[in-house]
């Protein structure tokens, strides 16, 4: 990264200059993430229900027309399960991007233009307030048309279409199908492993759906994907140490062009006097919460998923 100096020297544009930083943070993160998390307690999670559904949910899949894959959009590389691909075989798949409230228009645009190169269908939701959901519906709908061209074919009568919704916990599978039937049949709340069975539900007279509770990975081999699972939210939070993840969260704002240390000193009055997390915890603790480290890093994990620090993901696509 070029200092101001050297941005100086070269002439360059301040924008120039922006765009490199922009570039240089996305390039060095992933690294940067594999150093701070190496010496950490692991994060894994995988409790009873989702063992217990997760096979089932396995031979529900195979009766599905369309499997809609819900992802949050501020983590859409963490929140993809390693083995969805060998699950769903040649099945045809909607990637939901949800949350989309929660990321910034330049997020979006990478990642839309990423899965277009892919030829992915996705669609961006907001399962809180229902933006992307008749989309939703309607693409699930004609993904999956052939299958009532095939029943004609043979003299059968049309049955509605089946769409398997699914996906890592908290991401919103059951927020979207309560904003699409409008109407609240899948209970849905912000904390990780609600729904704990799965449930089929009717949209009009051609669309079933069916709810399923969050699915991880029983050992999670990518740390820093843990990580990313615990800032968001979407992996229950006996499973990690809010002071250790409180502090990656730190080292990885502070960093973030559209962040920086400026938001924390605006926010809580307290300068980021250098590059570690750990020790901005504990200041905040001693500033704010009479030293209780767990309460500061808690503090910071909830102001960044209410956005106090800007609506910014934690991921962009691979280059
Ligand atoms: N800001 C925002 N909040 C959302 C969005 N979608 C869902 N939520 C909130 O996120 C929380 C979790 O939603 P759920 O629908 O319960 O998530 P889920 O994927 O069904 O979770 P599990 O059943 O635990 O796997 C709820 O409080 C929702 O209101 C969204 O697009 N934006
Ligand atoms: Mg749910």
């Amino acid at each position: 990264m070029l200092g101001l100096y050297e941005k100086d020297g070269l002439g360059l544009s301040q924008y120039a200059y922006e765009e490199s930083n922009e570039e240089s943070y996305w390039e060095t993160l992933d690294a940067d993430l594999r150093y701070w998390t190496r010496s950490l307690r692991q994060v894994q999670w995988y409790p009873g229900h989702i063992a217990k559904t997760e096979k089932e949910l396995k031979e529900q899949l195979r009766l599905m027309d369309v499997v809609i894959e819900i992802r949050d959009a501020r983590i859409p590389l963490s929140t993809s399960h390693p083995k969805m691909d060998s699950w769903l075989g040649n099945r045809r798949r909607i990637i939901v991007l949800n949350r989309e409230d929660m990321i910034s228009t330049e997020d979006r645009n990478a990642w839309a233009t990423y899965f277009a190169n892919q030829g992915t269908k996705v669609i961006f939701a907001n399962g809180q307030l229902g933006m992307g959901t008749m989309k939703l519906g309607r693409m699930a709908k004609s993904v999956a048309s052939g299958v009532n061209t095939k029943r004609k074919e043979k003299g059968l009568l049309p049955r509605p279409v089946r769409a398997g919704i699914v996906g890592y916990p908290n991401v919103g599978k059951s927020s979207l199908i309560n904003r699409l039937l409008k109407r609240r049949m899948c209970p849905a709340a912000p904390r990780p492993g609600v729904t704990r069975e799965l449930k089929w539900v009717r949209f009009g007279t051609d669309l079933e759906l069916l709810d399923s509770p969050g699915i991880l990975p029983m050992r999670i081999s990518d740390q820093t994907a843990a990580i990313k699972l615990a800032i968001c939210d979407d992996i229950g939070e006996r499973s990690y140490d809010f002071p250790d993840v409180a502090a990656i969260l730190v080292q990885m704002l502070i960093r973030h062009p559209a962040v920086g240390p400026e938001a924390f000193q605006r926010r809580y009055r307290i300068d980021v006097d250098n590059d570690c997390g750990k020790m901005f915890v504990t200041k905040l603790s001693i500033h704010l919460f009479n030293g209780d480290t767990s309460q500061a890093a808690f503090r910071i994990l909830s102001d960044y998923r209410k956005g106090k620090f800007g609506w910014v993901a934690l991921e962009r696509p691979p280059t």
